[in-house]
């Protein structure tokens, strides 16, 4: 039996994961429209505590003051009643044609200027609604062919977008900060700030570097072939997990956005590990929501798509069950002393310890065995099937 999710588990849906129609590039929507009223009230009873949106998922694009109003108001009231929050809000600058290509880095400077606007109407929505994060994905910022775009013109045109964001947030007042979602592709065939990495890179020439970390998710760093939990960790390190999407991905391939675990199950292990024992004293190293950007897949009617909601929370649920298992195994202690791992915590260097010390230091270099200490084993194959029969239930 899984664990019945609650508000305190922080577990969030945007509102365009639940009301995916189910239309791709190949094929026409398999399931009707979803009102986001019906889904805060579902995702309410599901045990979650939030849901965020694109400023299109909740008013479509073009609709007049007095229907955005009506949508907005329709919306609060929902929230009202169920006591469902919105920690995070994003702004689509990706479905309409005119972003083609994208929206602060389109080569056009006109639609950079809406791109803007469009930004700072919905960070004044987010702010009422109470959200603390801005994410941005800049899903078309990107280029199909490279002498089409000049990327370094591309990324002054980003900063200059992001740190014009950051200024009226800060000038404004607004207990909000932002959150960059790296993706290497899709829907461009090459995006900018592709991985974590690029995007902290990038956050580090900003004006108001502070403001701005990162929303990474799952599948998009695995469409890269990169290990997600490697990259939350080094985002936590650096202080700039703002935000997380959480989802499952088959490997080097189209974008999935399978359920949370459904992908690479022994890779969210370790991430559900990280984030809810890595903190100090083996406590949480995240505390913001566990946000789920998935699309239930198009073969599923109404009862599949709420069926698949659930799913990701209890994965995350039992996940966190088996992590804590794991941690509280004394033959997992063992094993973790044999491998050392504690002993990486400990400095290279002893307390004021400098290279003179390190070079006069005889059992470093002149003494030291090489041959002998290569023969040590570190016996990480034993603690990963320790994690694996843990996962299994068979411990
Ligand atoms: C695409 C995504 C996006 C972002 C969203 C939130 C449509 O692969 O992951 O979802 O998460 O724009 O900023
Ligand atoms: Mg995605
Ligand atoms: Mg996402």
């Amino acid at each position: 039996m899984a664990p019945r999710p609650t508000p305190a588990d922080k577990f969030s849906f945007g509102l365009w994961t639940v009301g995916w129609q189910g239309r791709d590039p190949f094929g026409d929507a398999t399931r009707p429209a979803l009102d986001p009223v019906e889904a805060v009230h579902r995702l309410a009873e599901l045990g979650a505590y939030g849901i965020t949106f694109h400023d299109d998922d909740l008013v479509p694009f073009g609709a007049d003051a007095a229907t955005r109003d009506a949508g907005i108001a329709r919306f609060r009231k929902a929230l009202d009643e169920t006591g469902l929050v919105v920690p995070m809000v994003t702004t689509n600058l990706f479905t309409h044609p005119v972003f083609a290509d994208g929206g602060f880095t389109s080569n056009n400077r006109d639609v950079r200027r809406y791109a803007l606007r469009k930004v700072l109407r919905n960070i004044d929505l987010a702010a009422e609604l109470g959200a603390h994060t801005y994410v941005m994905w800049g899903g078309r910022e990107g280029a199909e062919y490279d002498l089409a775009k000049d990327v370094r013109a591309a990324l002054d045109r980003y900063r200059e977008g992001v740190d014009l964001l950051c200024q009226y947030v800060i000038d404004r007042g607004y207990d909000l900060r932002f959150a960059i979602e790296p993706k290497p592709n899709e829907p461009r065939g090459d995006i900018l700030l592709p991985t974590v990495g690029h995007a902290l890179a990038f956050i580090s020439t900003l004006a108001h570097p502070d403001l701005v970390g990162l929303n990474p998710e799952v599948g998009h760093e695995q469409m890269a072939g990169l290990n997600f939990a490697h990259g939350i960790a080094q985002a936590l390190w650096q202080g700039k997990l703002f935000h997380i999407d959480l989802n499952g991905q088959r490997g080097i391939k189209y974008d999935q956005d399978l359920v949370f675990g459904h992908g690479d199950l022994l890779n969210s292990f370790a991430l559900v590990d990280l984030l809810e024992h890595g903190g100090p004293a083996g406590g949480p190293a995240y505390e913001g929501p566990r946000h789920f950007d998935y699309k239930p897949s198009r073969t599923e009617d109404m009862t599949g798509v709420w069926a698949s909601a659930e799913a990701n929370m209890r994965t995350y649920l039992l996940l966190k069950e088996r992590a804590a298992a794991f941690r509280a195994d004394p033959e997992v202690a063992e094993a973790l002393a044999a491998s050392r791992v504690a002993e990486l915590s400990t400095p290279t260097l002893a307390d004021g310890e400098g290279y003179a010390d390190l070079l006069a230091d005889r059992a470093a270099f002149e003494d030291f065995d090489p041959d002998a200490a290569a023969a040590r084993g570190y016996g990480f194959v034993r603690l990963n099937q320790l994690a694996v029969e843990h996962l299994l239930g068979a411990r």
